[in-house]
């Protein structure tokens, strides 16, 4: 059974960058949605036990069409948003340290081209999707766009997302309206470098 990540803060905690209210709907049920669906289909496929990364990295396996198609969607907006939830902070921003910040430095030049390159990728996402931040077991930093709840792990690129930015319109557009760029840009205010770095950490062992 695969149990949504808890929010170790108030629904309101993250405002004025995200609302109360979305931060509920989002959470309590687009999140739940996901999840709750996710455990059936897993149970449908006969694949308890696995992790949530073997079953998304490995769809190919699922002969029957609908039930791939569904596990790659729900056990992807699983995955994505307990990713999102839990690199989110009331006490975020600022940036990363150490490894991390090495990392990003030298593979975008600086922290905030890193953060130019992400946000470029959201915005130019079209319709809903994510941006990501994913390490391979190297320790190489990628950046990528994801359509739907596709991420680097069902598109099987071997890669570890650890920064999720979600720019489905429930994630942003009680509070933006169609400005989408002004969540993604503020977001950033709320990003936990101290949890992205320890999934970093965790990424390359
Ligand atoms: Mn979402």
């Amino acid at each position: 059974m695969f149990e949504q990540y808890k929010l170790p803060f108030a629904s309101d905690a993250l405002e004025p960058v995200i609302d109360k209210t979305t931060v509920e709907t989002h959470h309590g049920k687009h999140h739940a949605t996901y999840t709750a669906t996710f455990n059936k289909l897993v149970s449908d496929a006969g694949l308890e036990g696995k992790s949530v990364e073997e079953i998304l990295g490995g769809l190919d396996a699922v002969s029957d069409e609908a039930l791939r198609k569904g596990l790659r969607n729900n056990g992807g907006g699983y995955y994505n948003h307990n990713l999102y939830f839990m690199t989110l902070s009331p006490d975020g921003g600022g940036q990363p340290r150490g490894k991390l910040l090495d990392k990003i430095v030298a593979t975008f030049g600086s922290f905030d081209n890193m953060k130019q390159k992400l946000s470029d990728l959201a915005l130019t996402q079209f319709g809903s999707g994510w941006s990501f931040l994913s390490a391979d077991k190297n320790g190489e930093l990628y950046a990528s766009q994801s359509p739907n709840q596709d991420n680097p792990i069902s598109e099987g690129t071997g890669r570890t997302p650890i920064l999720a930015i979600d720019v489905w319109e429930h994630a942003y557009y009680l509070g933006y309206k169609n400005l989408r760029a002004d969540y993604v840009k503020a977001i950033w205010d709320k990003i936990d470098w101290n949890k992205v770095e320890e999934l970093y950490e965790n990424t390359i062992g």
